[in-house]
């Protein structure tokens, strides 16, 4: 059900080589780009019409407007399942008080005397949010997104999802419901590609927005990169991955249980084992079976993603090498099930979000943590953070100096003007000392 790959014996090779080694899935963004474009330039020419037509196309469904009305997210709180209101509503909590604690403050440095640096933080004034519809109605992932949004004090938020055939060409009731229990009323029936490309260039129905943030699928993520420098986004979601550091202390059923729990998202989706334990490693694979059996989306999601070349079970020599492949994997997600959790998740460098021991599943992550489930995937976490607070904000610097604090520094600046070949640069402060240079 799921392959091995074994690193013990030789000394692992450094860096990108040992990268080649781990699984990954296959994510083409470019070829997906070339069907994107046509669409994305369409929306920009011919508005809400194309949207509508879209939604014909690839929703199945008549639209005679493409906003939400104000009563449609209203019933779907009023008639969504109590339990649910209540676990999205803990989960929203947990999310404002962590997302709250980063929200930035303004800061001045004194460079020198009369000579001040400030950084003001500034929210992005409009935000497009995508929540996808089909295979994954994840009203979490509109808390997800909303949240650090609200709380980095983004002042105009609208959401994008697709209509739903069953749902008379509305989102899904949940997203709906999601969204009045957020206090989001702009809300759109667009999917896909289409969605990304409302907000970035605006229709009549939709002003533009300056960041477009939340998952989707290949064409929401082509979008994404077709508009990038145009528009902030965050990145752009692969799928989903999990991997999990394990020694010979962890409890097969439980590493089993959590390498499924994210294979059910997708069949692309990476379930990557890597311990020092063979005994572990055959264990875990044992568990599989079962688990596997007994759970819902087994032959359309669960085994394919498990069997596919994105999934291993990675054996090295010791936890060292352990957190050396688990470095260069860089998962979305890494789960350490090892004794000394905290120690070995402390030296980790690469990863989108590390659960610590035995009690930190990645679901608790998904949902009720506190922490943000929209993460790098794809091996970005080498260099890229999941959602937050400062997803949503721009530091911009105020410099003040004073006549003095400028007189004192200009030889400098001149001097490096000069080195440049950029001697206009340097006039522009001897302009002000009657086109000389102060205290020379
Ligand atoms: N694990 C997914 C997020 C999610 N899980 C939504 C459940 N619902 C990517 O981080
Ligand atoms: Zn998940």
């Amino acid at each position: 059900m799921i392959s091995r790959i074994d690193l013990r014996g030789d000394a692992l090779p450094e860096g990108g080589a040992l990268r080649d080694l781990l699984p990954r899935a296959e994510f083409d963004v470019e070829a997906a780009l070339e069907k994107v474009r046509p669409i994305c330039e369409d929306v920009h020419h011919r508005g809400t019409a194309a949207l509508i037509e879209y939604a014909q196309k690839f929703d199945g469904v008549t639209l005679e407007q493409v906003r939400v009305p104000a009563e449609a997210l209203k019933t779907a709180l009023d008639e969504l399942d109590p339990a649910v209101r209540a676990a999205l509503e803990e989960s929203i909590r947990r999310a404002r008080i962590v997302h709250r604690e980063q929200r930035r403050t303004e800061h001045t440095t004194q460079v020198v005397p009369g000579g001040t640096v400030t950084e003001k933080w500034v929210p992005v004034e409009r935000v497009g949010l995508y929540a996808p519809g089909g295979r994954s109605v994840y009203p979490s992932s509109v808390v997800m997104n909303v949240v650090p949004a609200q709380e980095a004090g983004v002042e105009s938020i609208a959401l994008a999802s697709p209509p739903q055939k069953e749902f008379g060409g509305l989102p899904h009731p949940t997203i709906l419901a999601a969204c009045a229990l957020l206090g989001v009323d702009e809300v759109y029936a667009v999917g896909g590609a289409q969605a990304v490309a409302m907000f970035a260039y605006g229709t009549e129905d939709c002003l533009p927005a300056n960041m477009v943030t939340g998952p989707g699928n290949i064409w929401v993520a082509a979008a994404k990169r077709y508009f990038t420098g145009r528009i902030g986004i965050d990145t752009e979601a692969g799928p989903t991955e999990i991997a999990v550091l394990a020694d010979s202390t962890a409890d097969p059923v439980h590493v089993a249980a959590d390498l499924i729990s994210q294979a059910e998202h997708d069949p692309l989706a990476a379930a990557v084992l890597v311990t020092d334990s063979a005994e572990l490693a055959d264990a875990v694979e044992k568990e599989l079976e079962p688990q596997v059996a007994a759970t819902k989306h087994v032959e359309d999601r669960i085994k394919p993603a498990l069997a596919g070349k994105q999934s291993a079970i990675v054996l090295v020599d010791s936890l060292e090498d352990g957190l050396k492949v688990v470095d260069a994997y860089g998962a979305e997600h890494l789960e350490i099930q090892t004794a000394d959790a905290a120690d070995w998740a402390a030296r980790v460098r690469n990863a989108g979000a590390i659960f610590v021991g035995p009690w930190a599943p990645v679901s608790l992550g998904d949902y009720c943590a506190g922490s943000n489930h929209v993460l790098p995937t794809g091996g970005c976490a080498c260099h890229s953070s999941g959602l937050s607070v400062q997803s949503f904000l721009r530091g911009i610097h105020i410099v003040d100096y004073t006549r003095d604090a400028l007189a004192e520094v200009t030889h400098h600046v001149v001097t490096l003007a000069e080195a440049e070949d950029l001697p206009a640069h340097g006039a522009a402060l001897k302009a002000r000392f009657g086109w000389k240079v102060p205290n020379q």
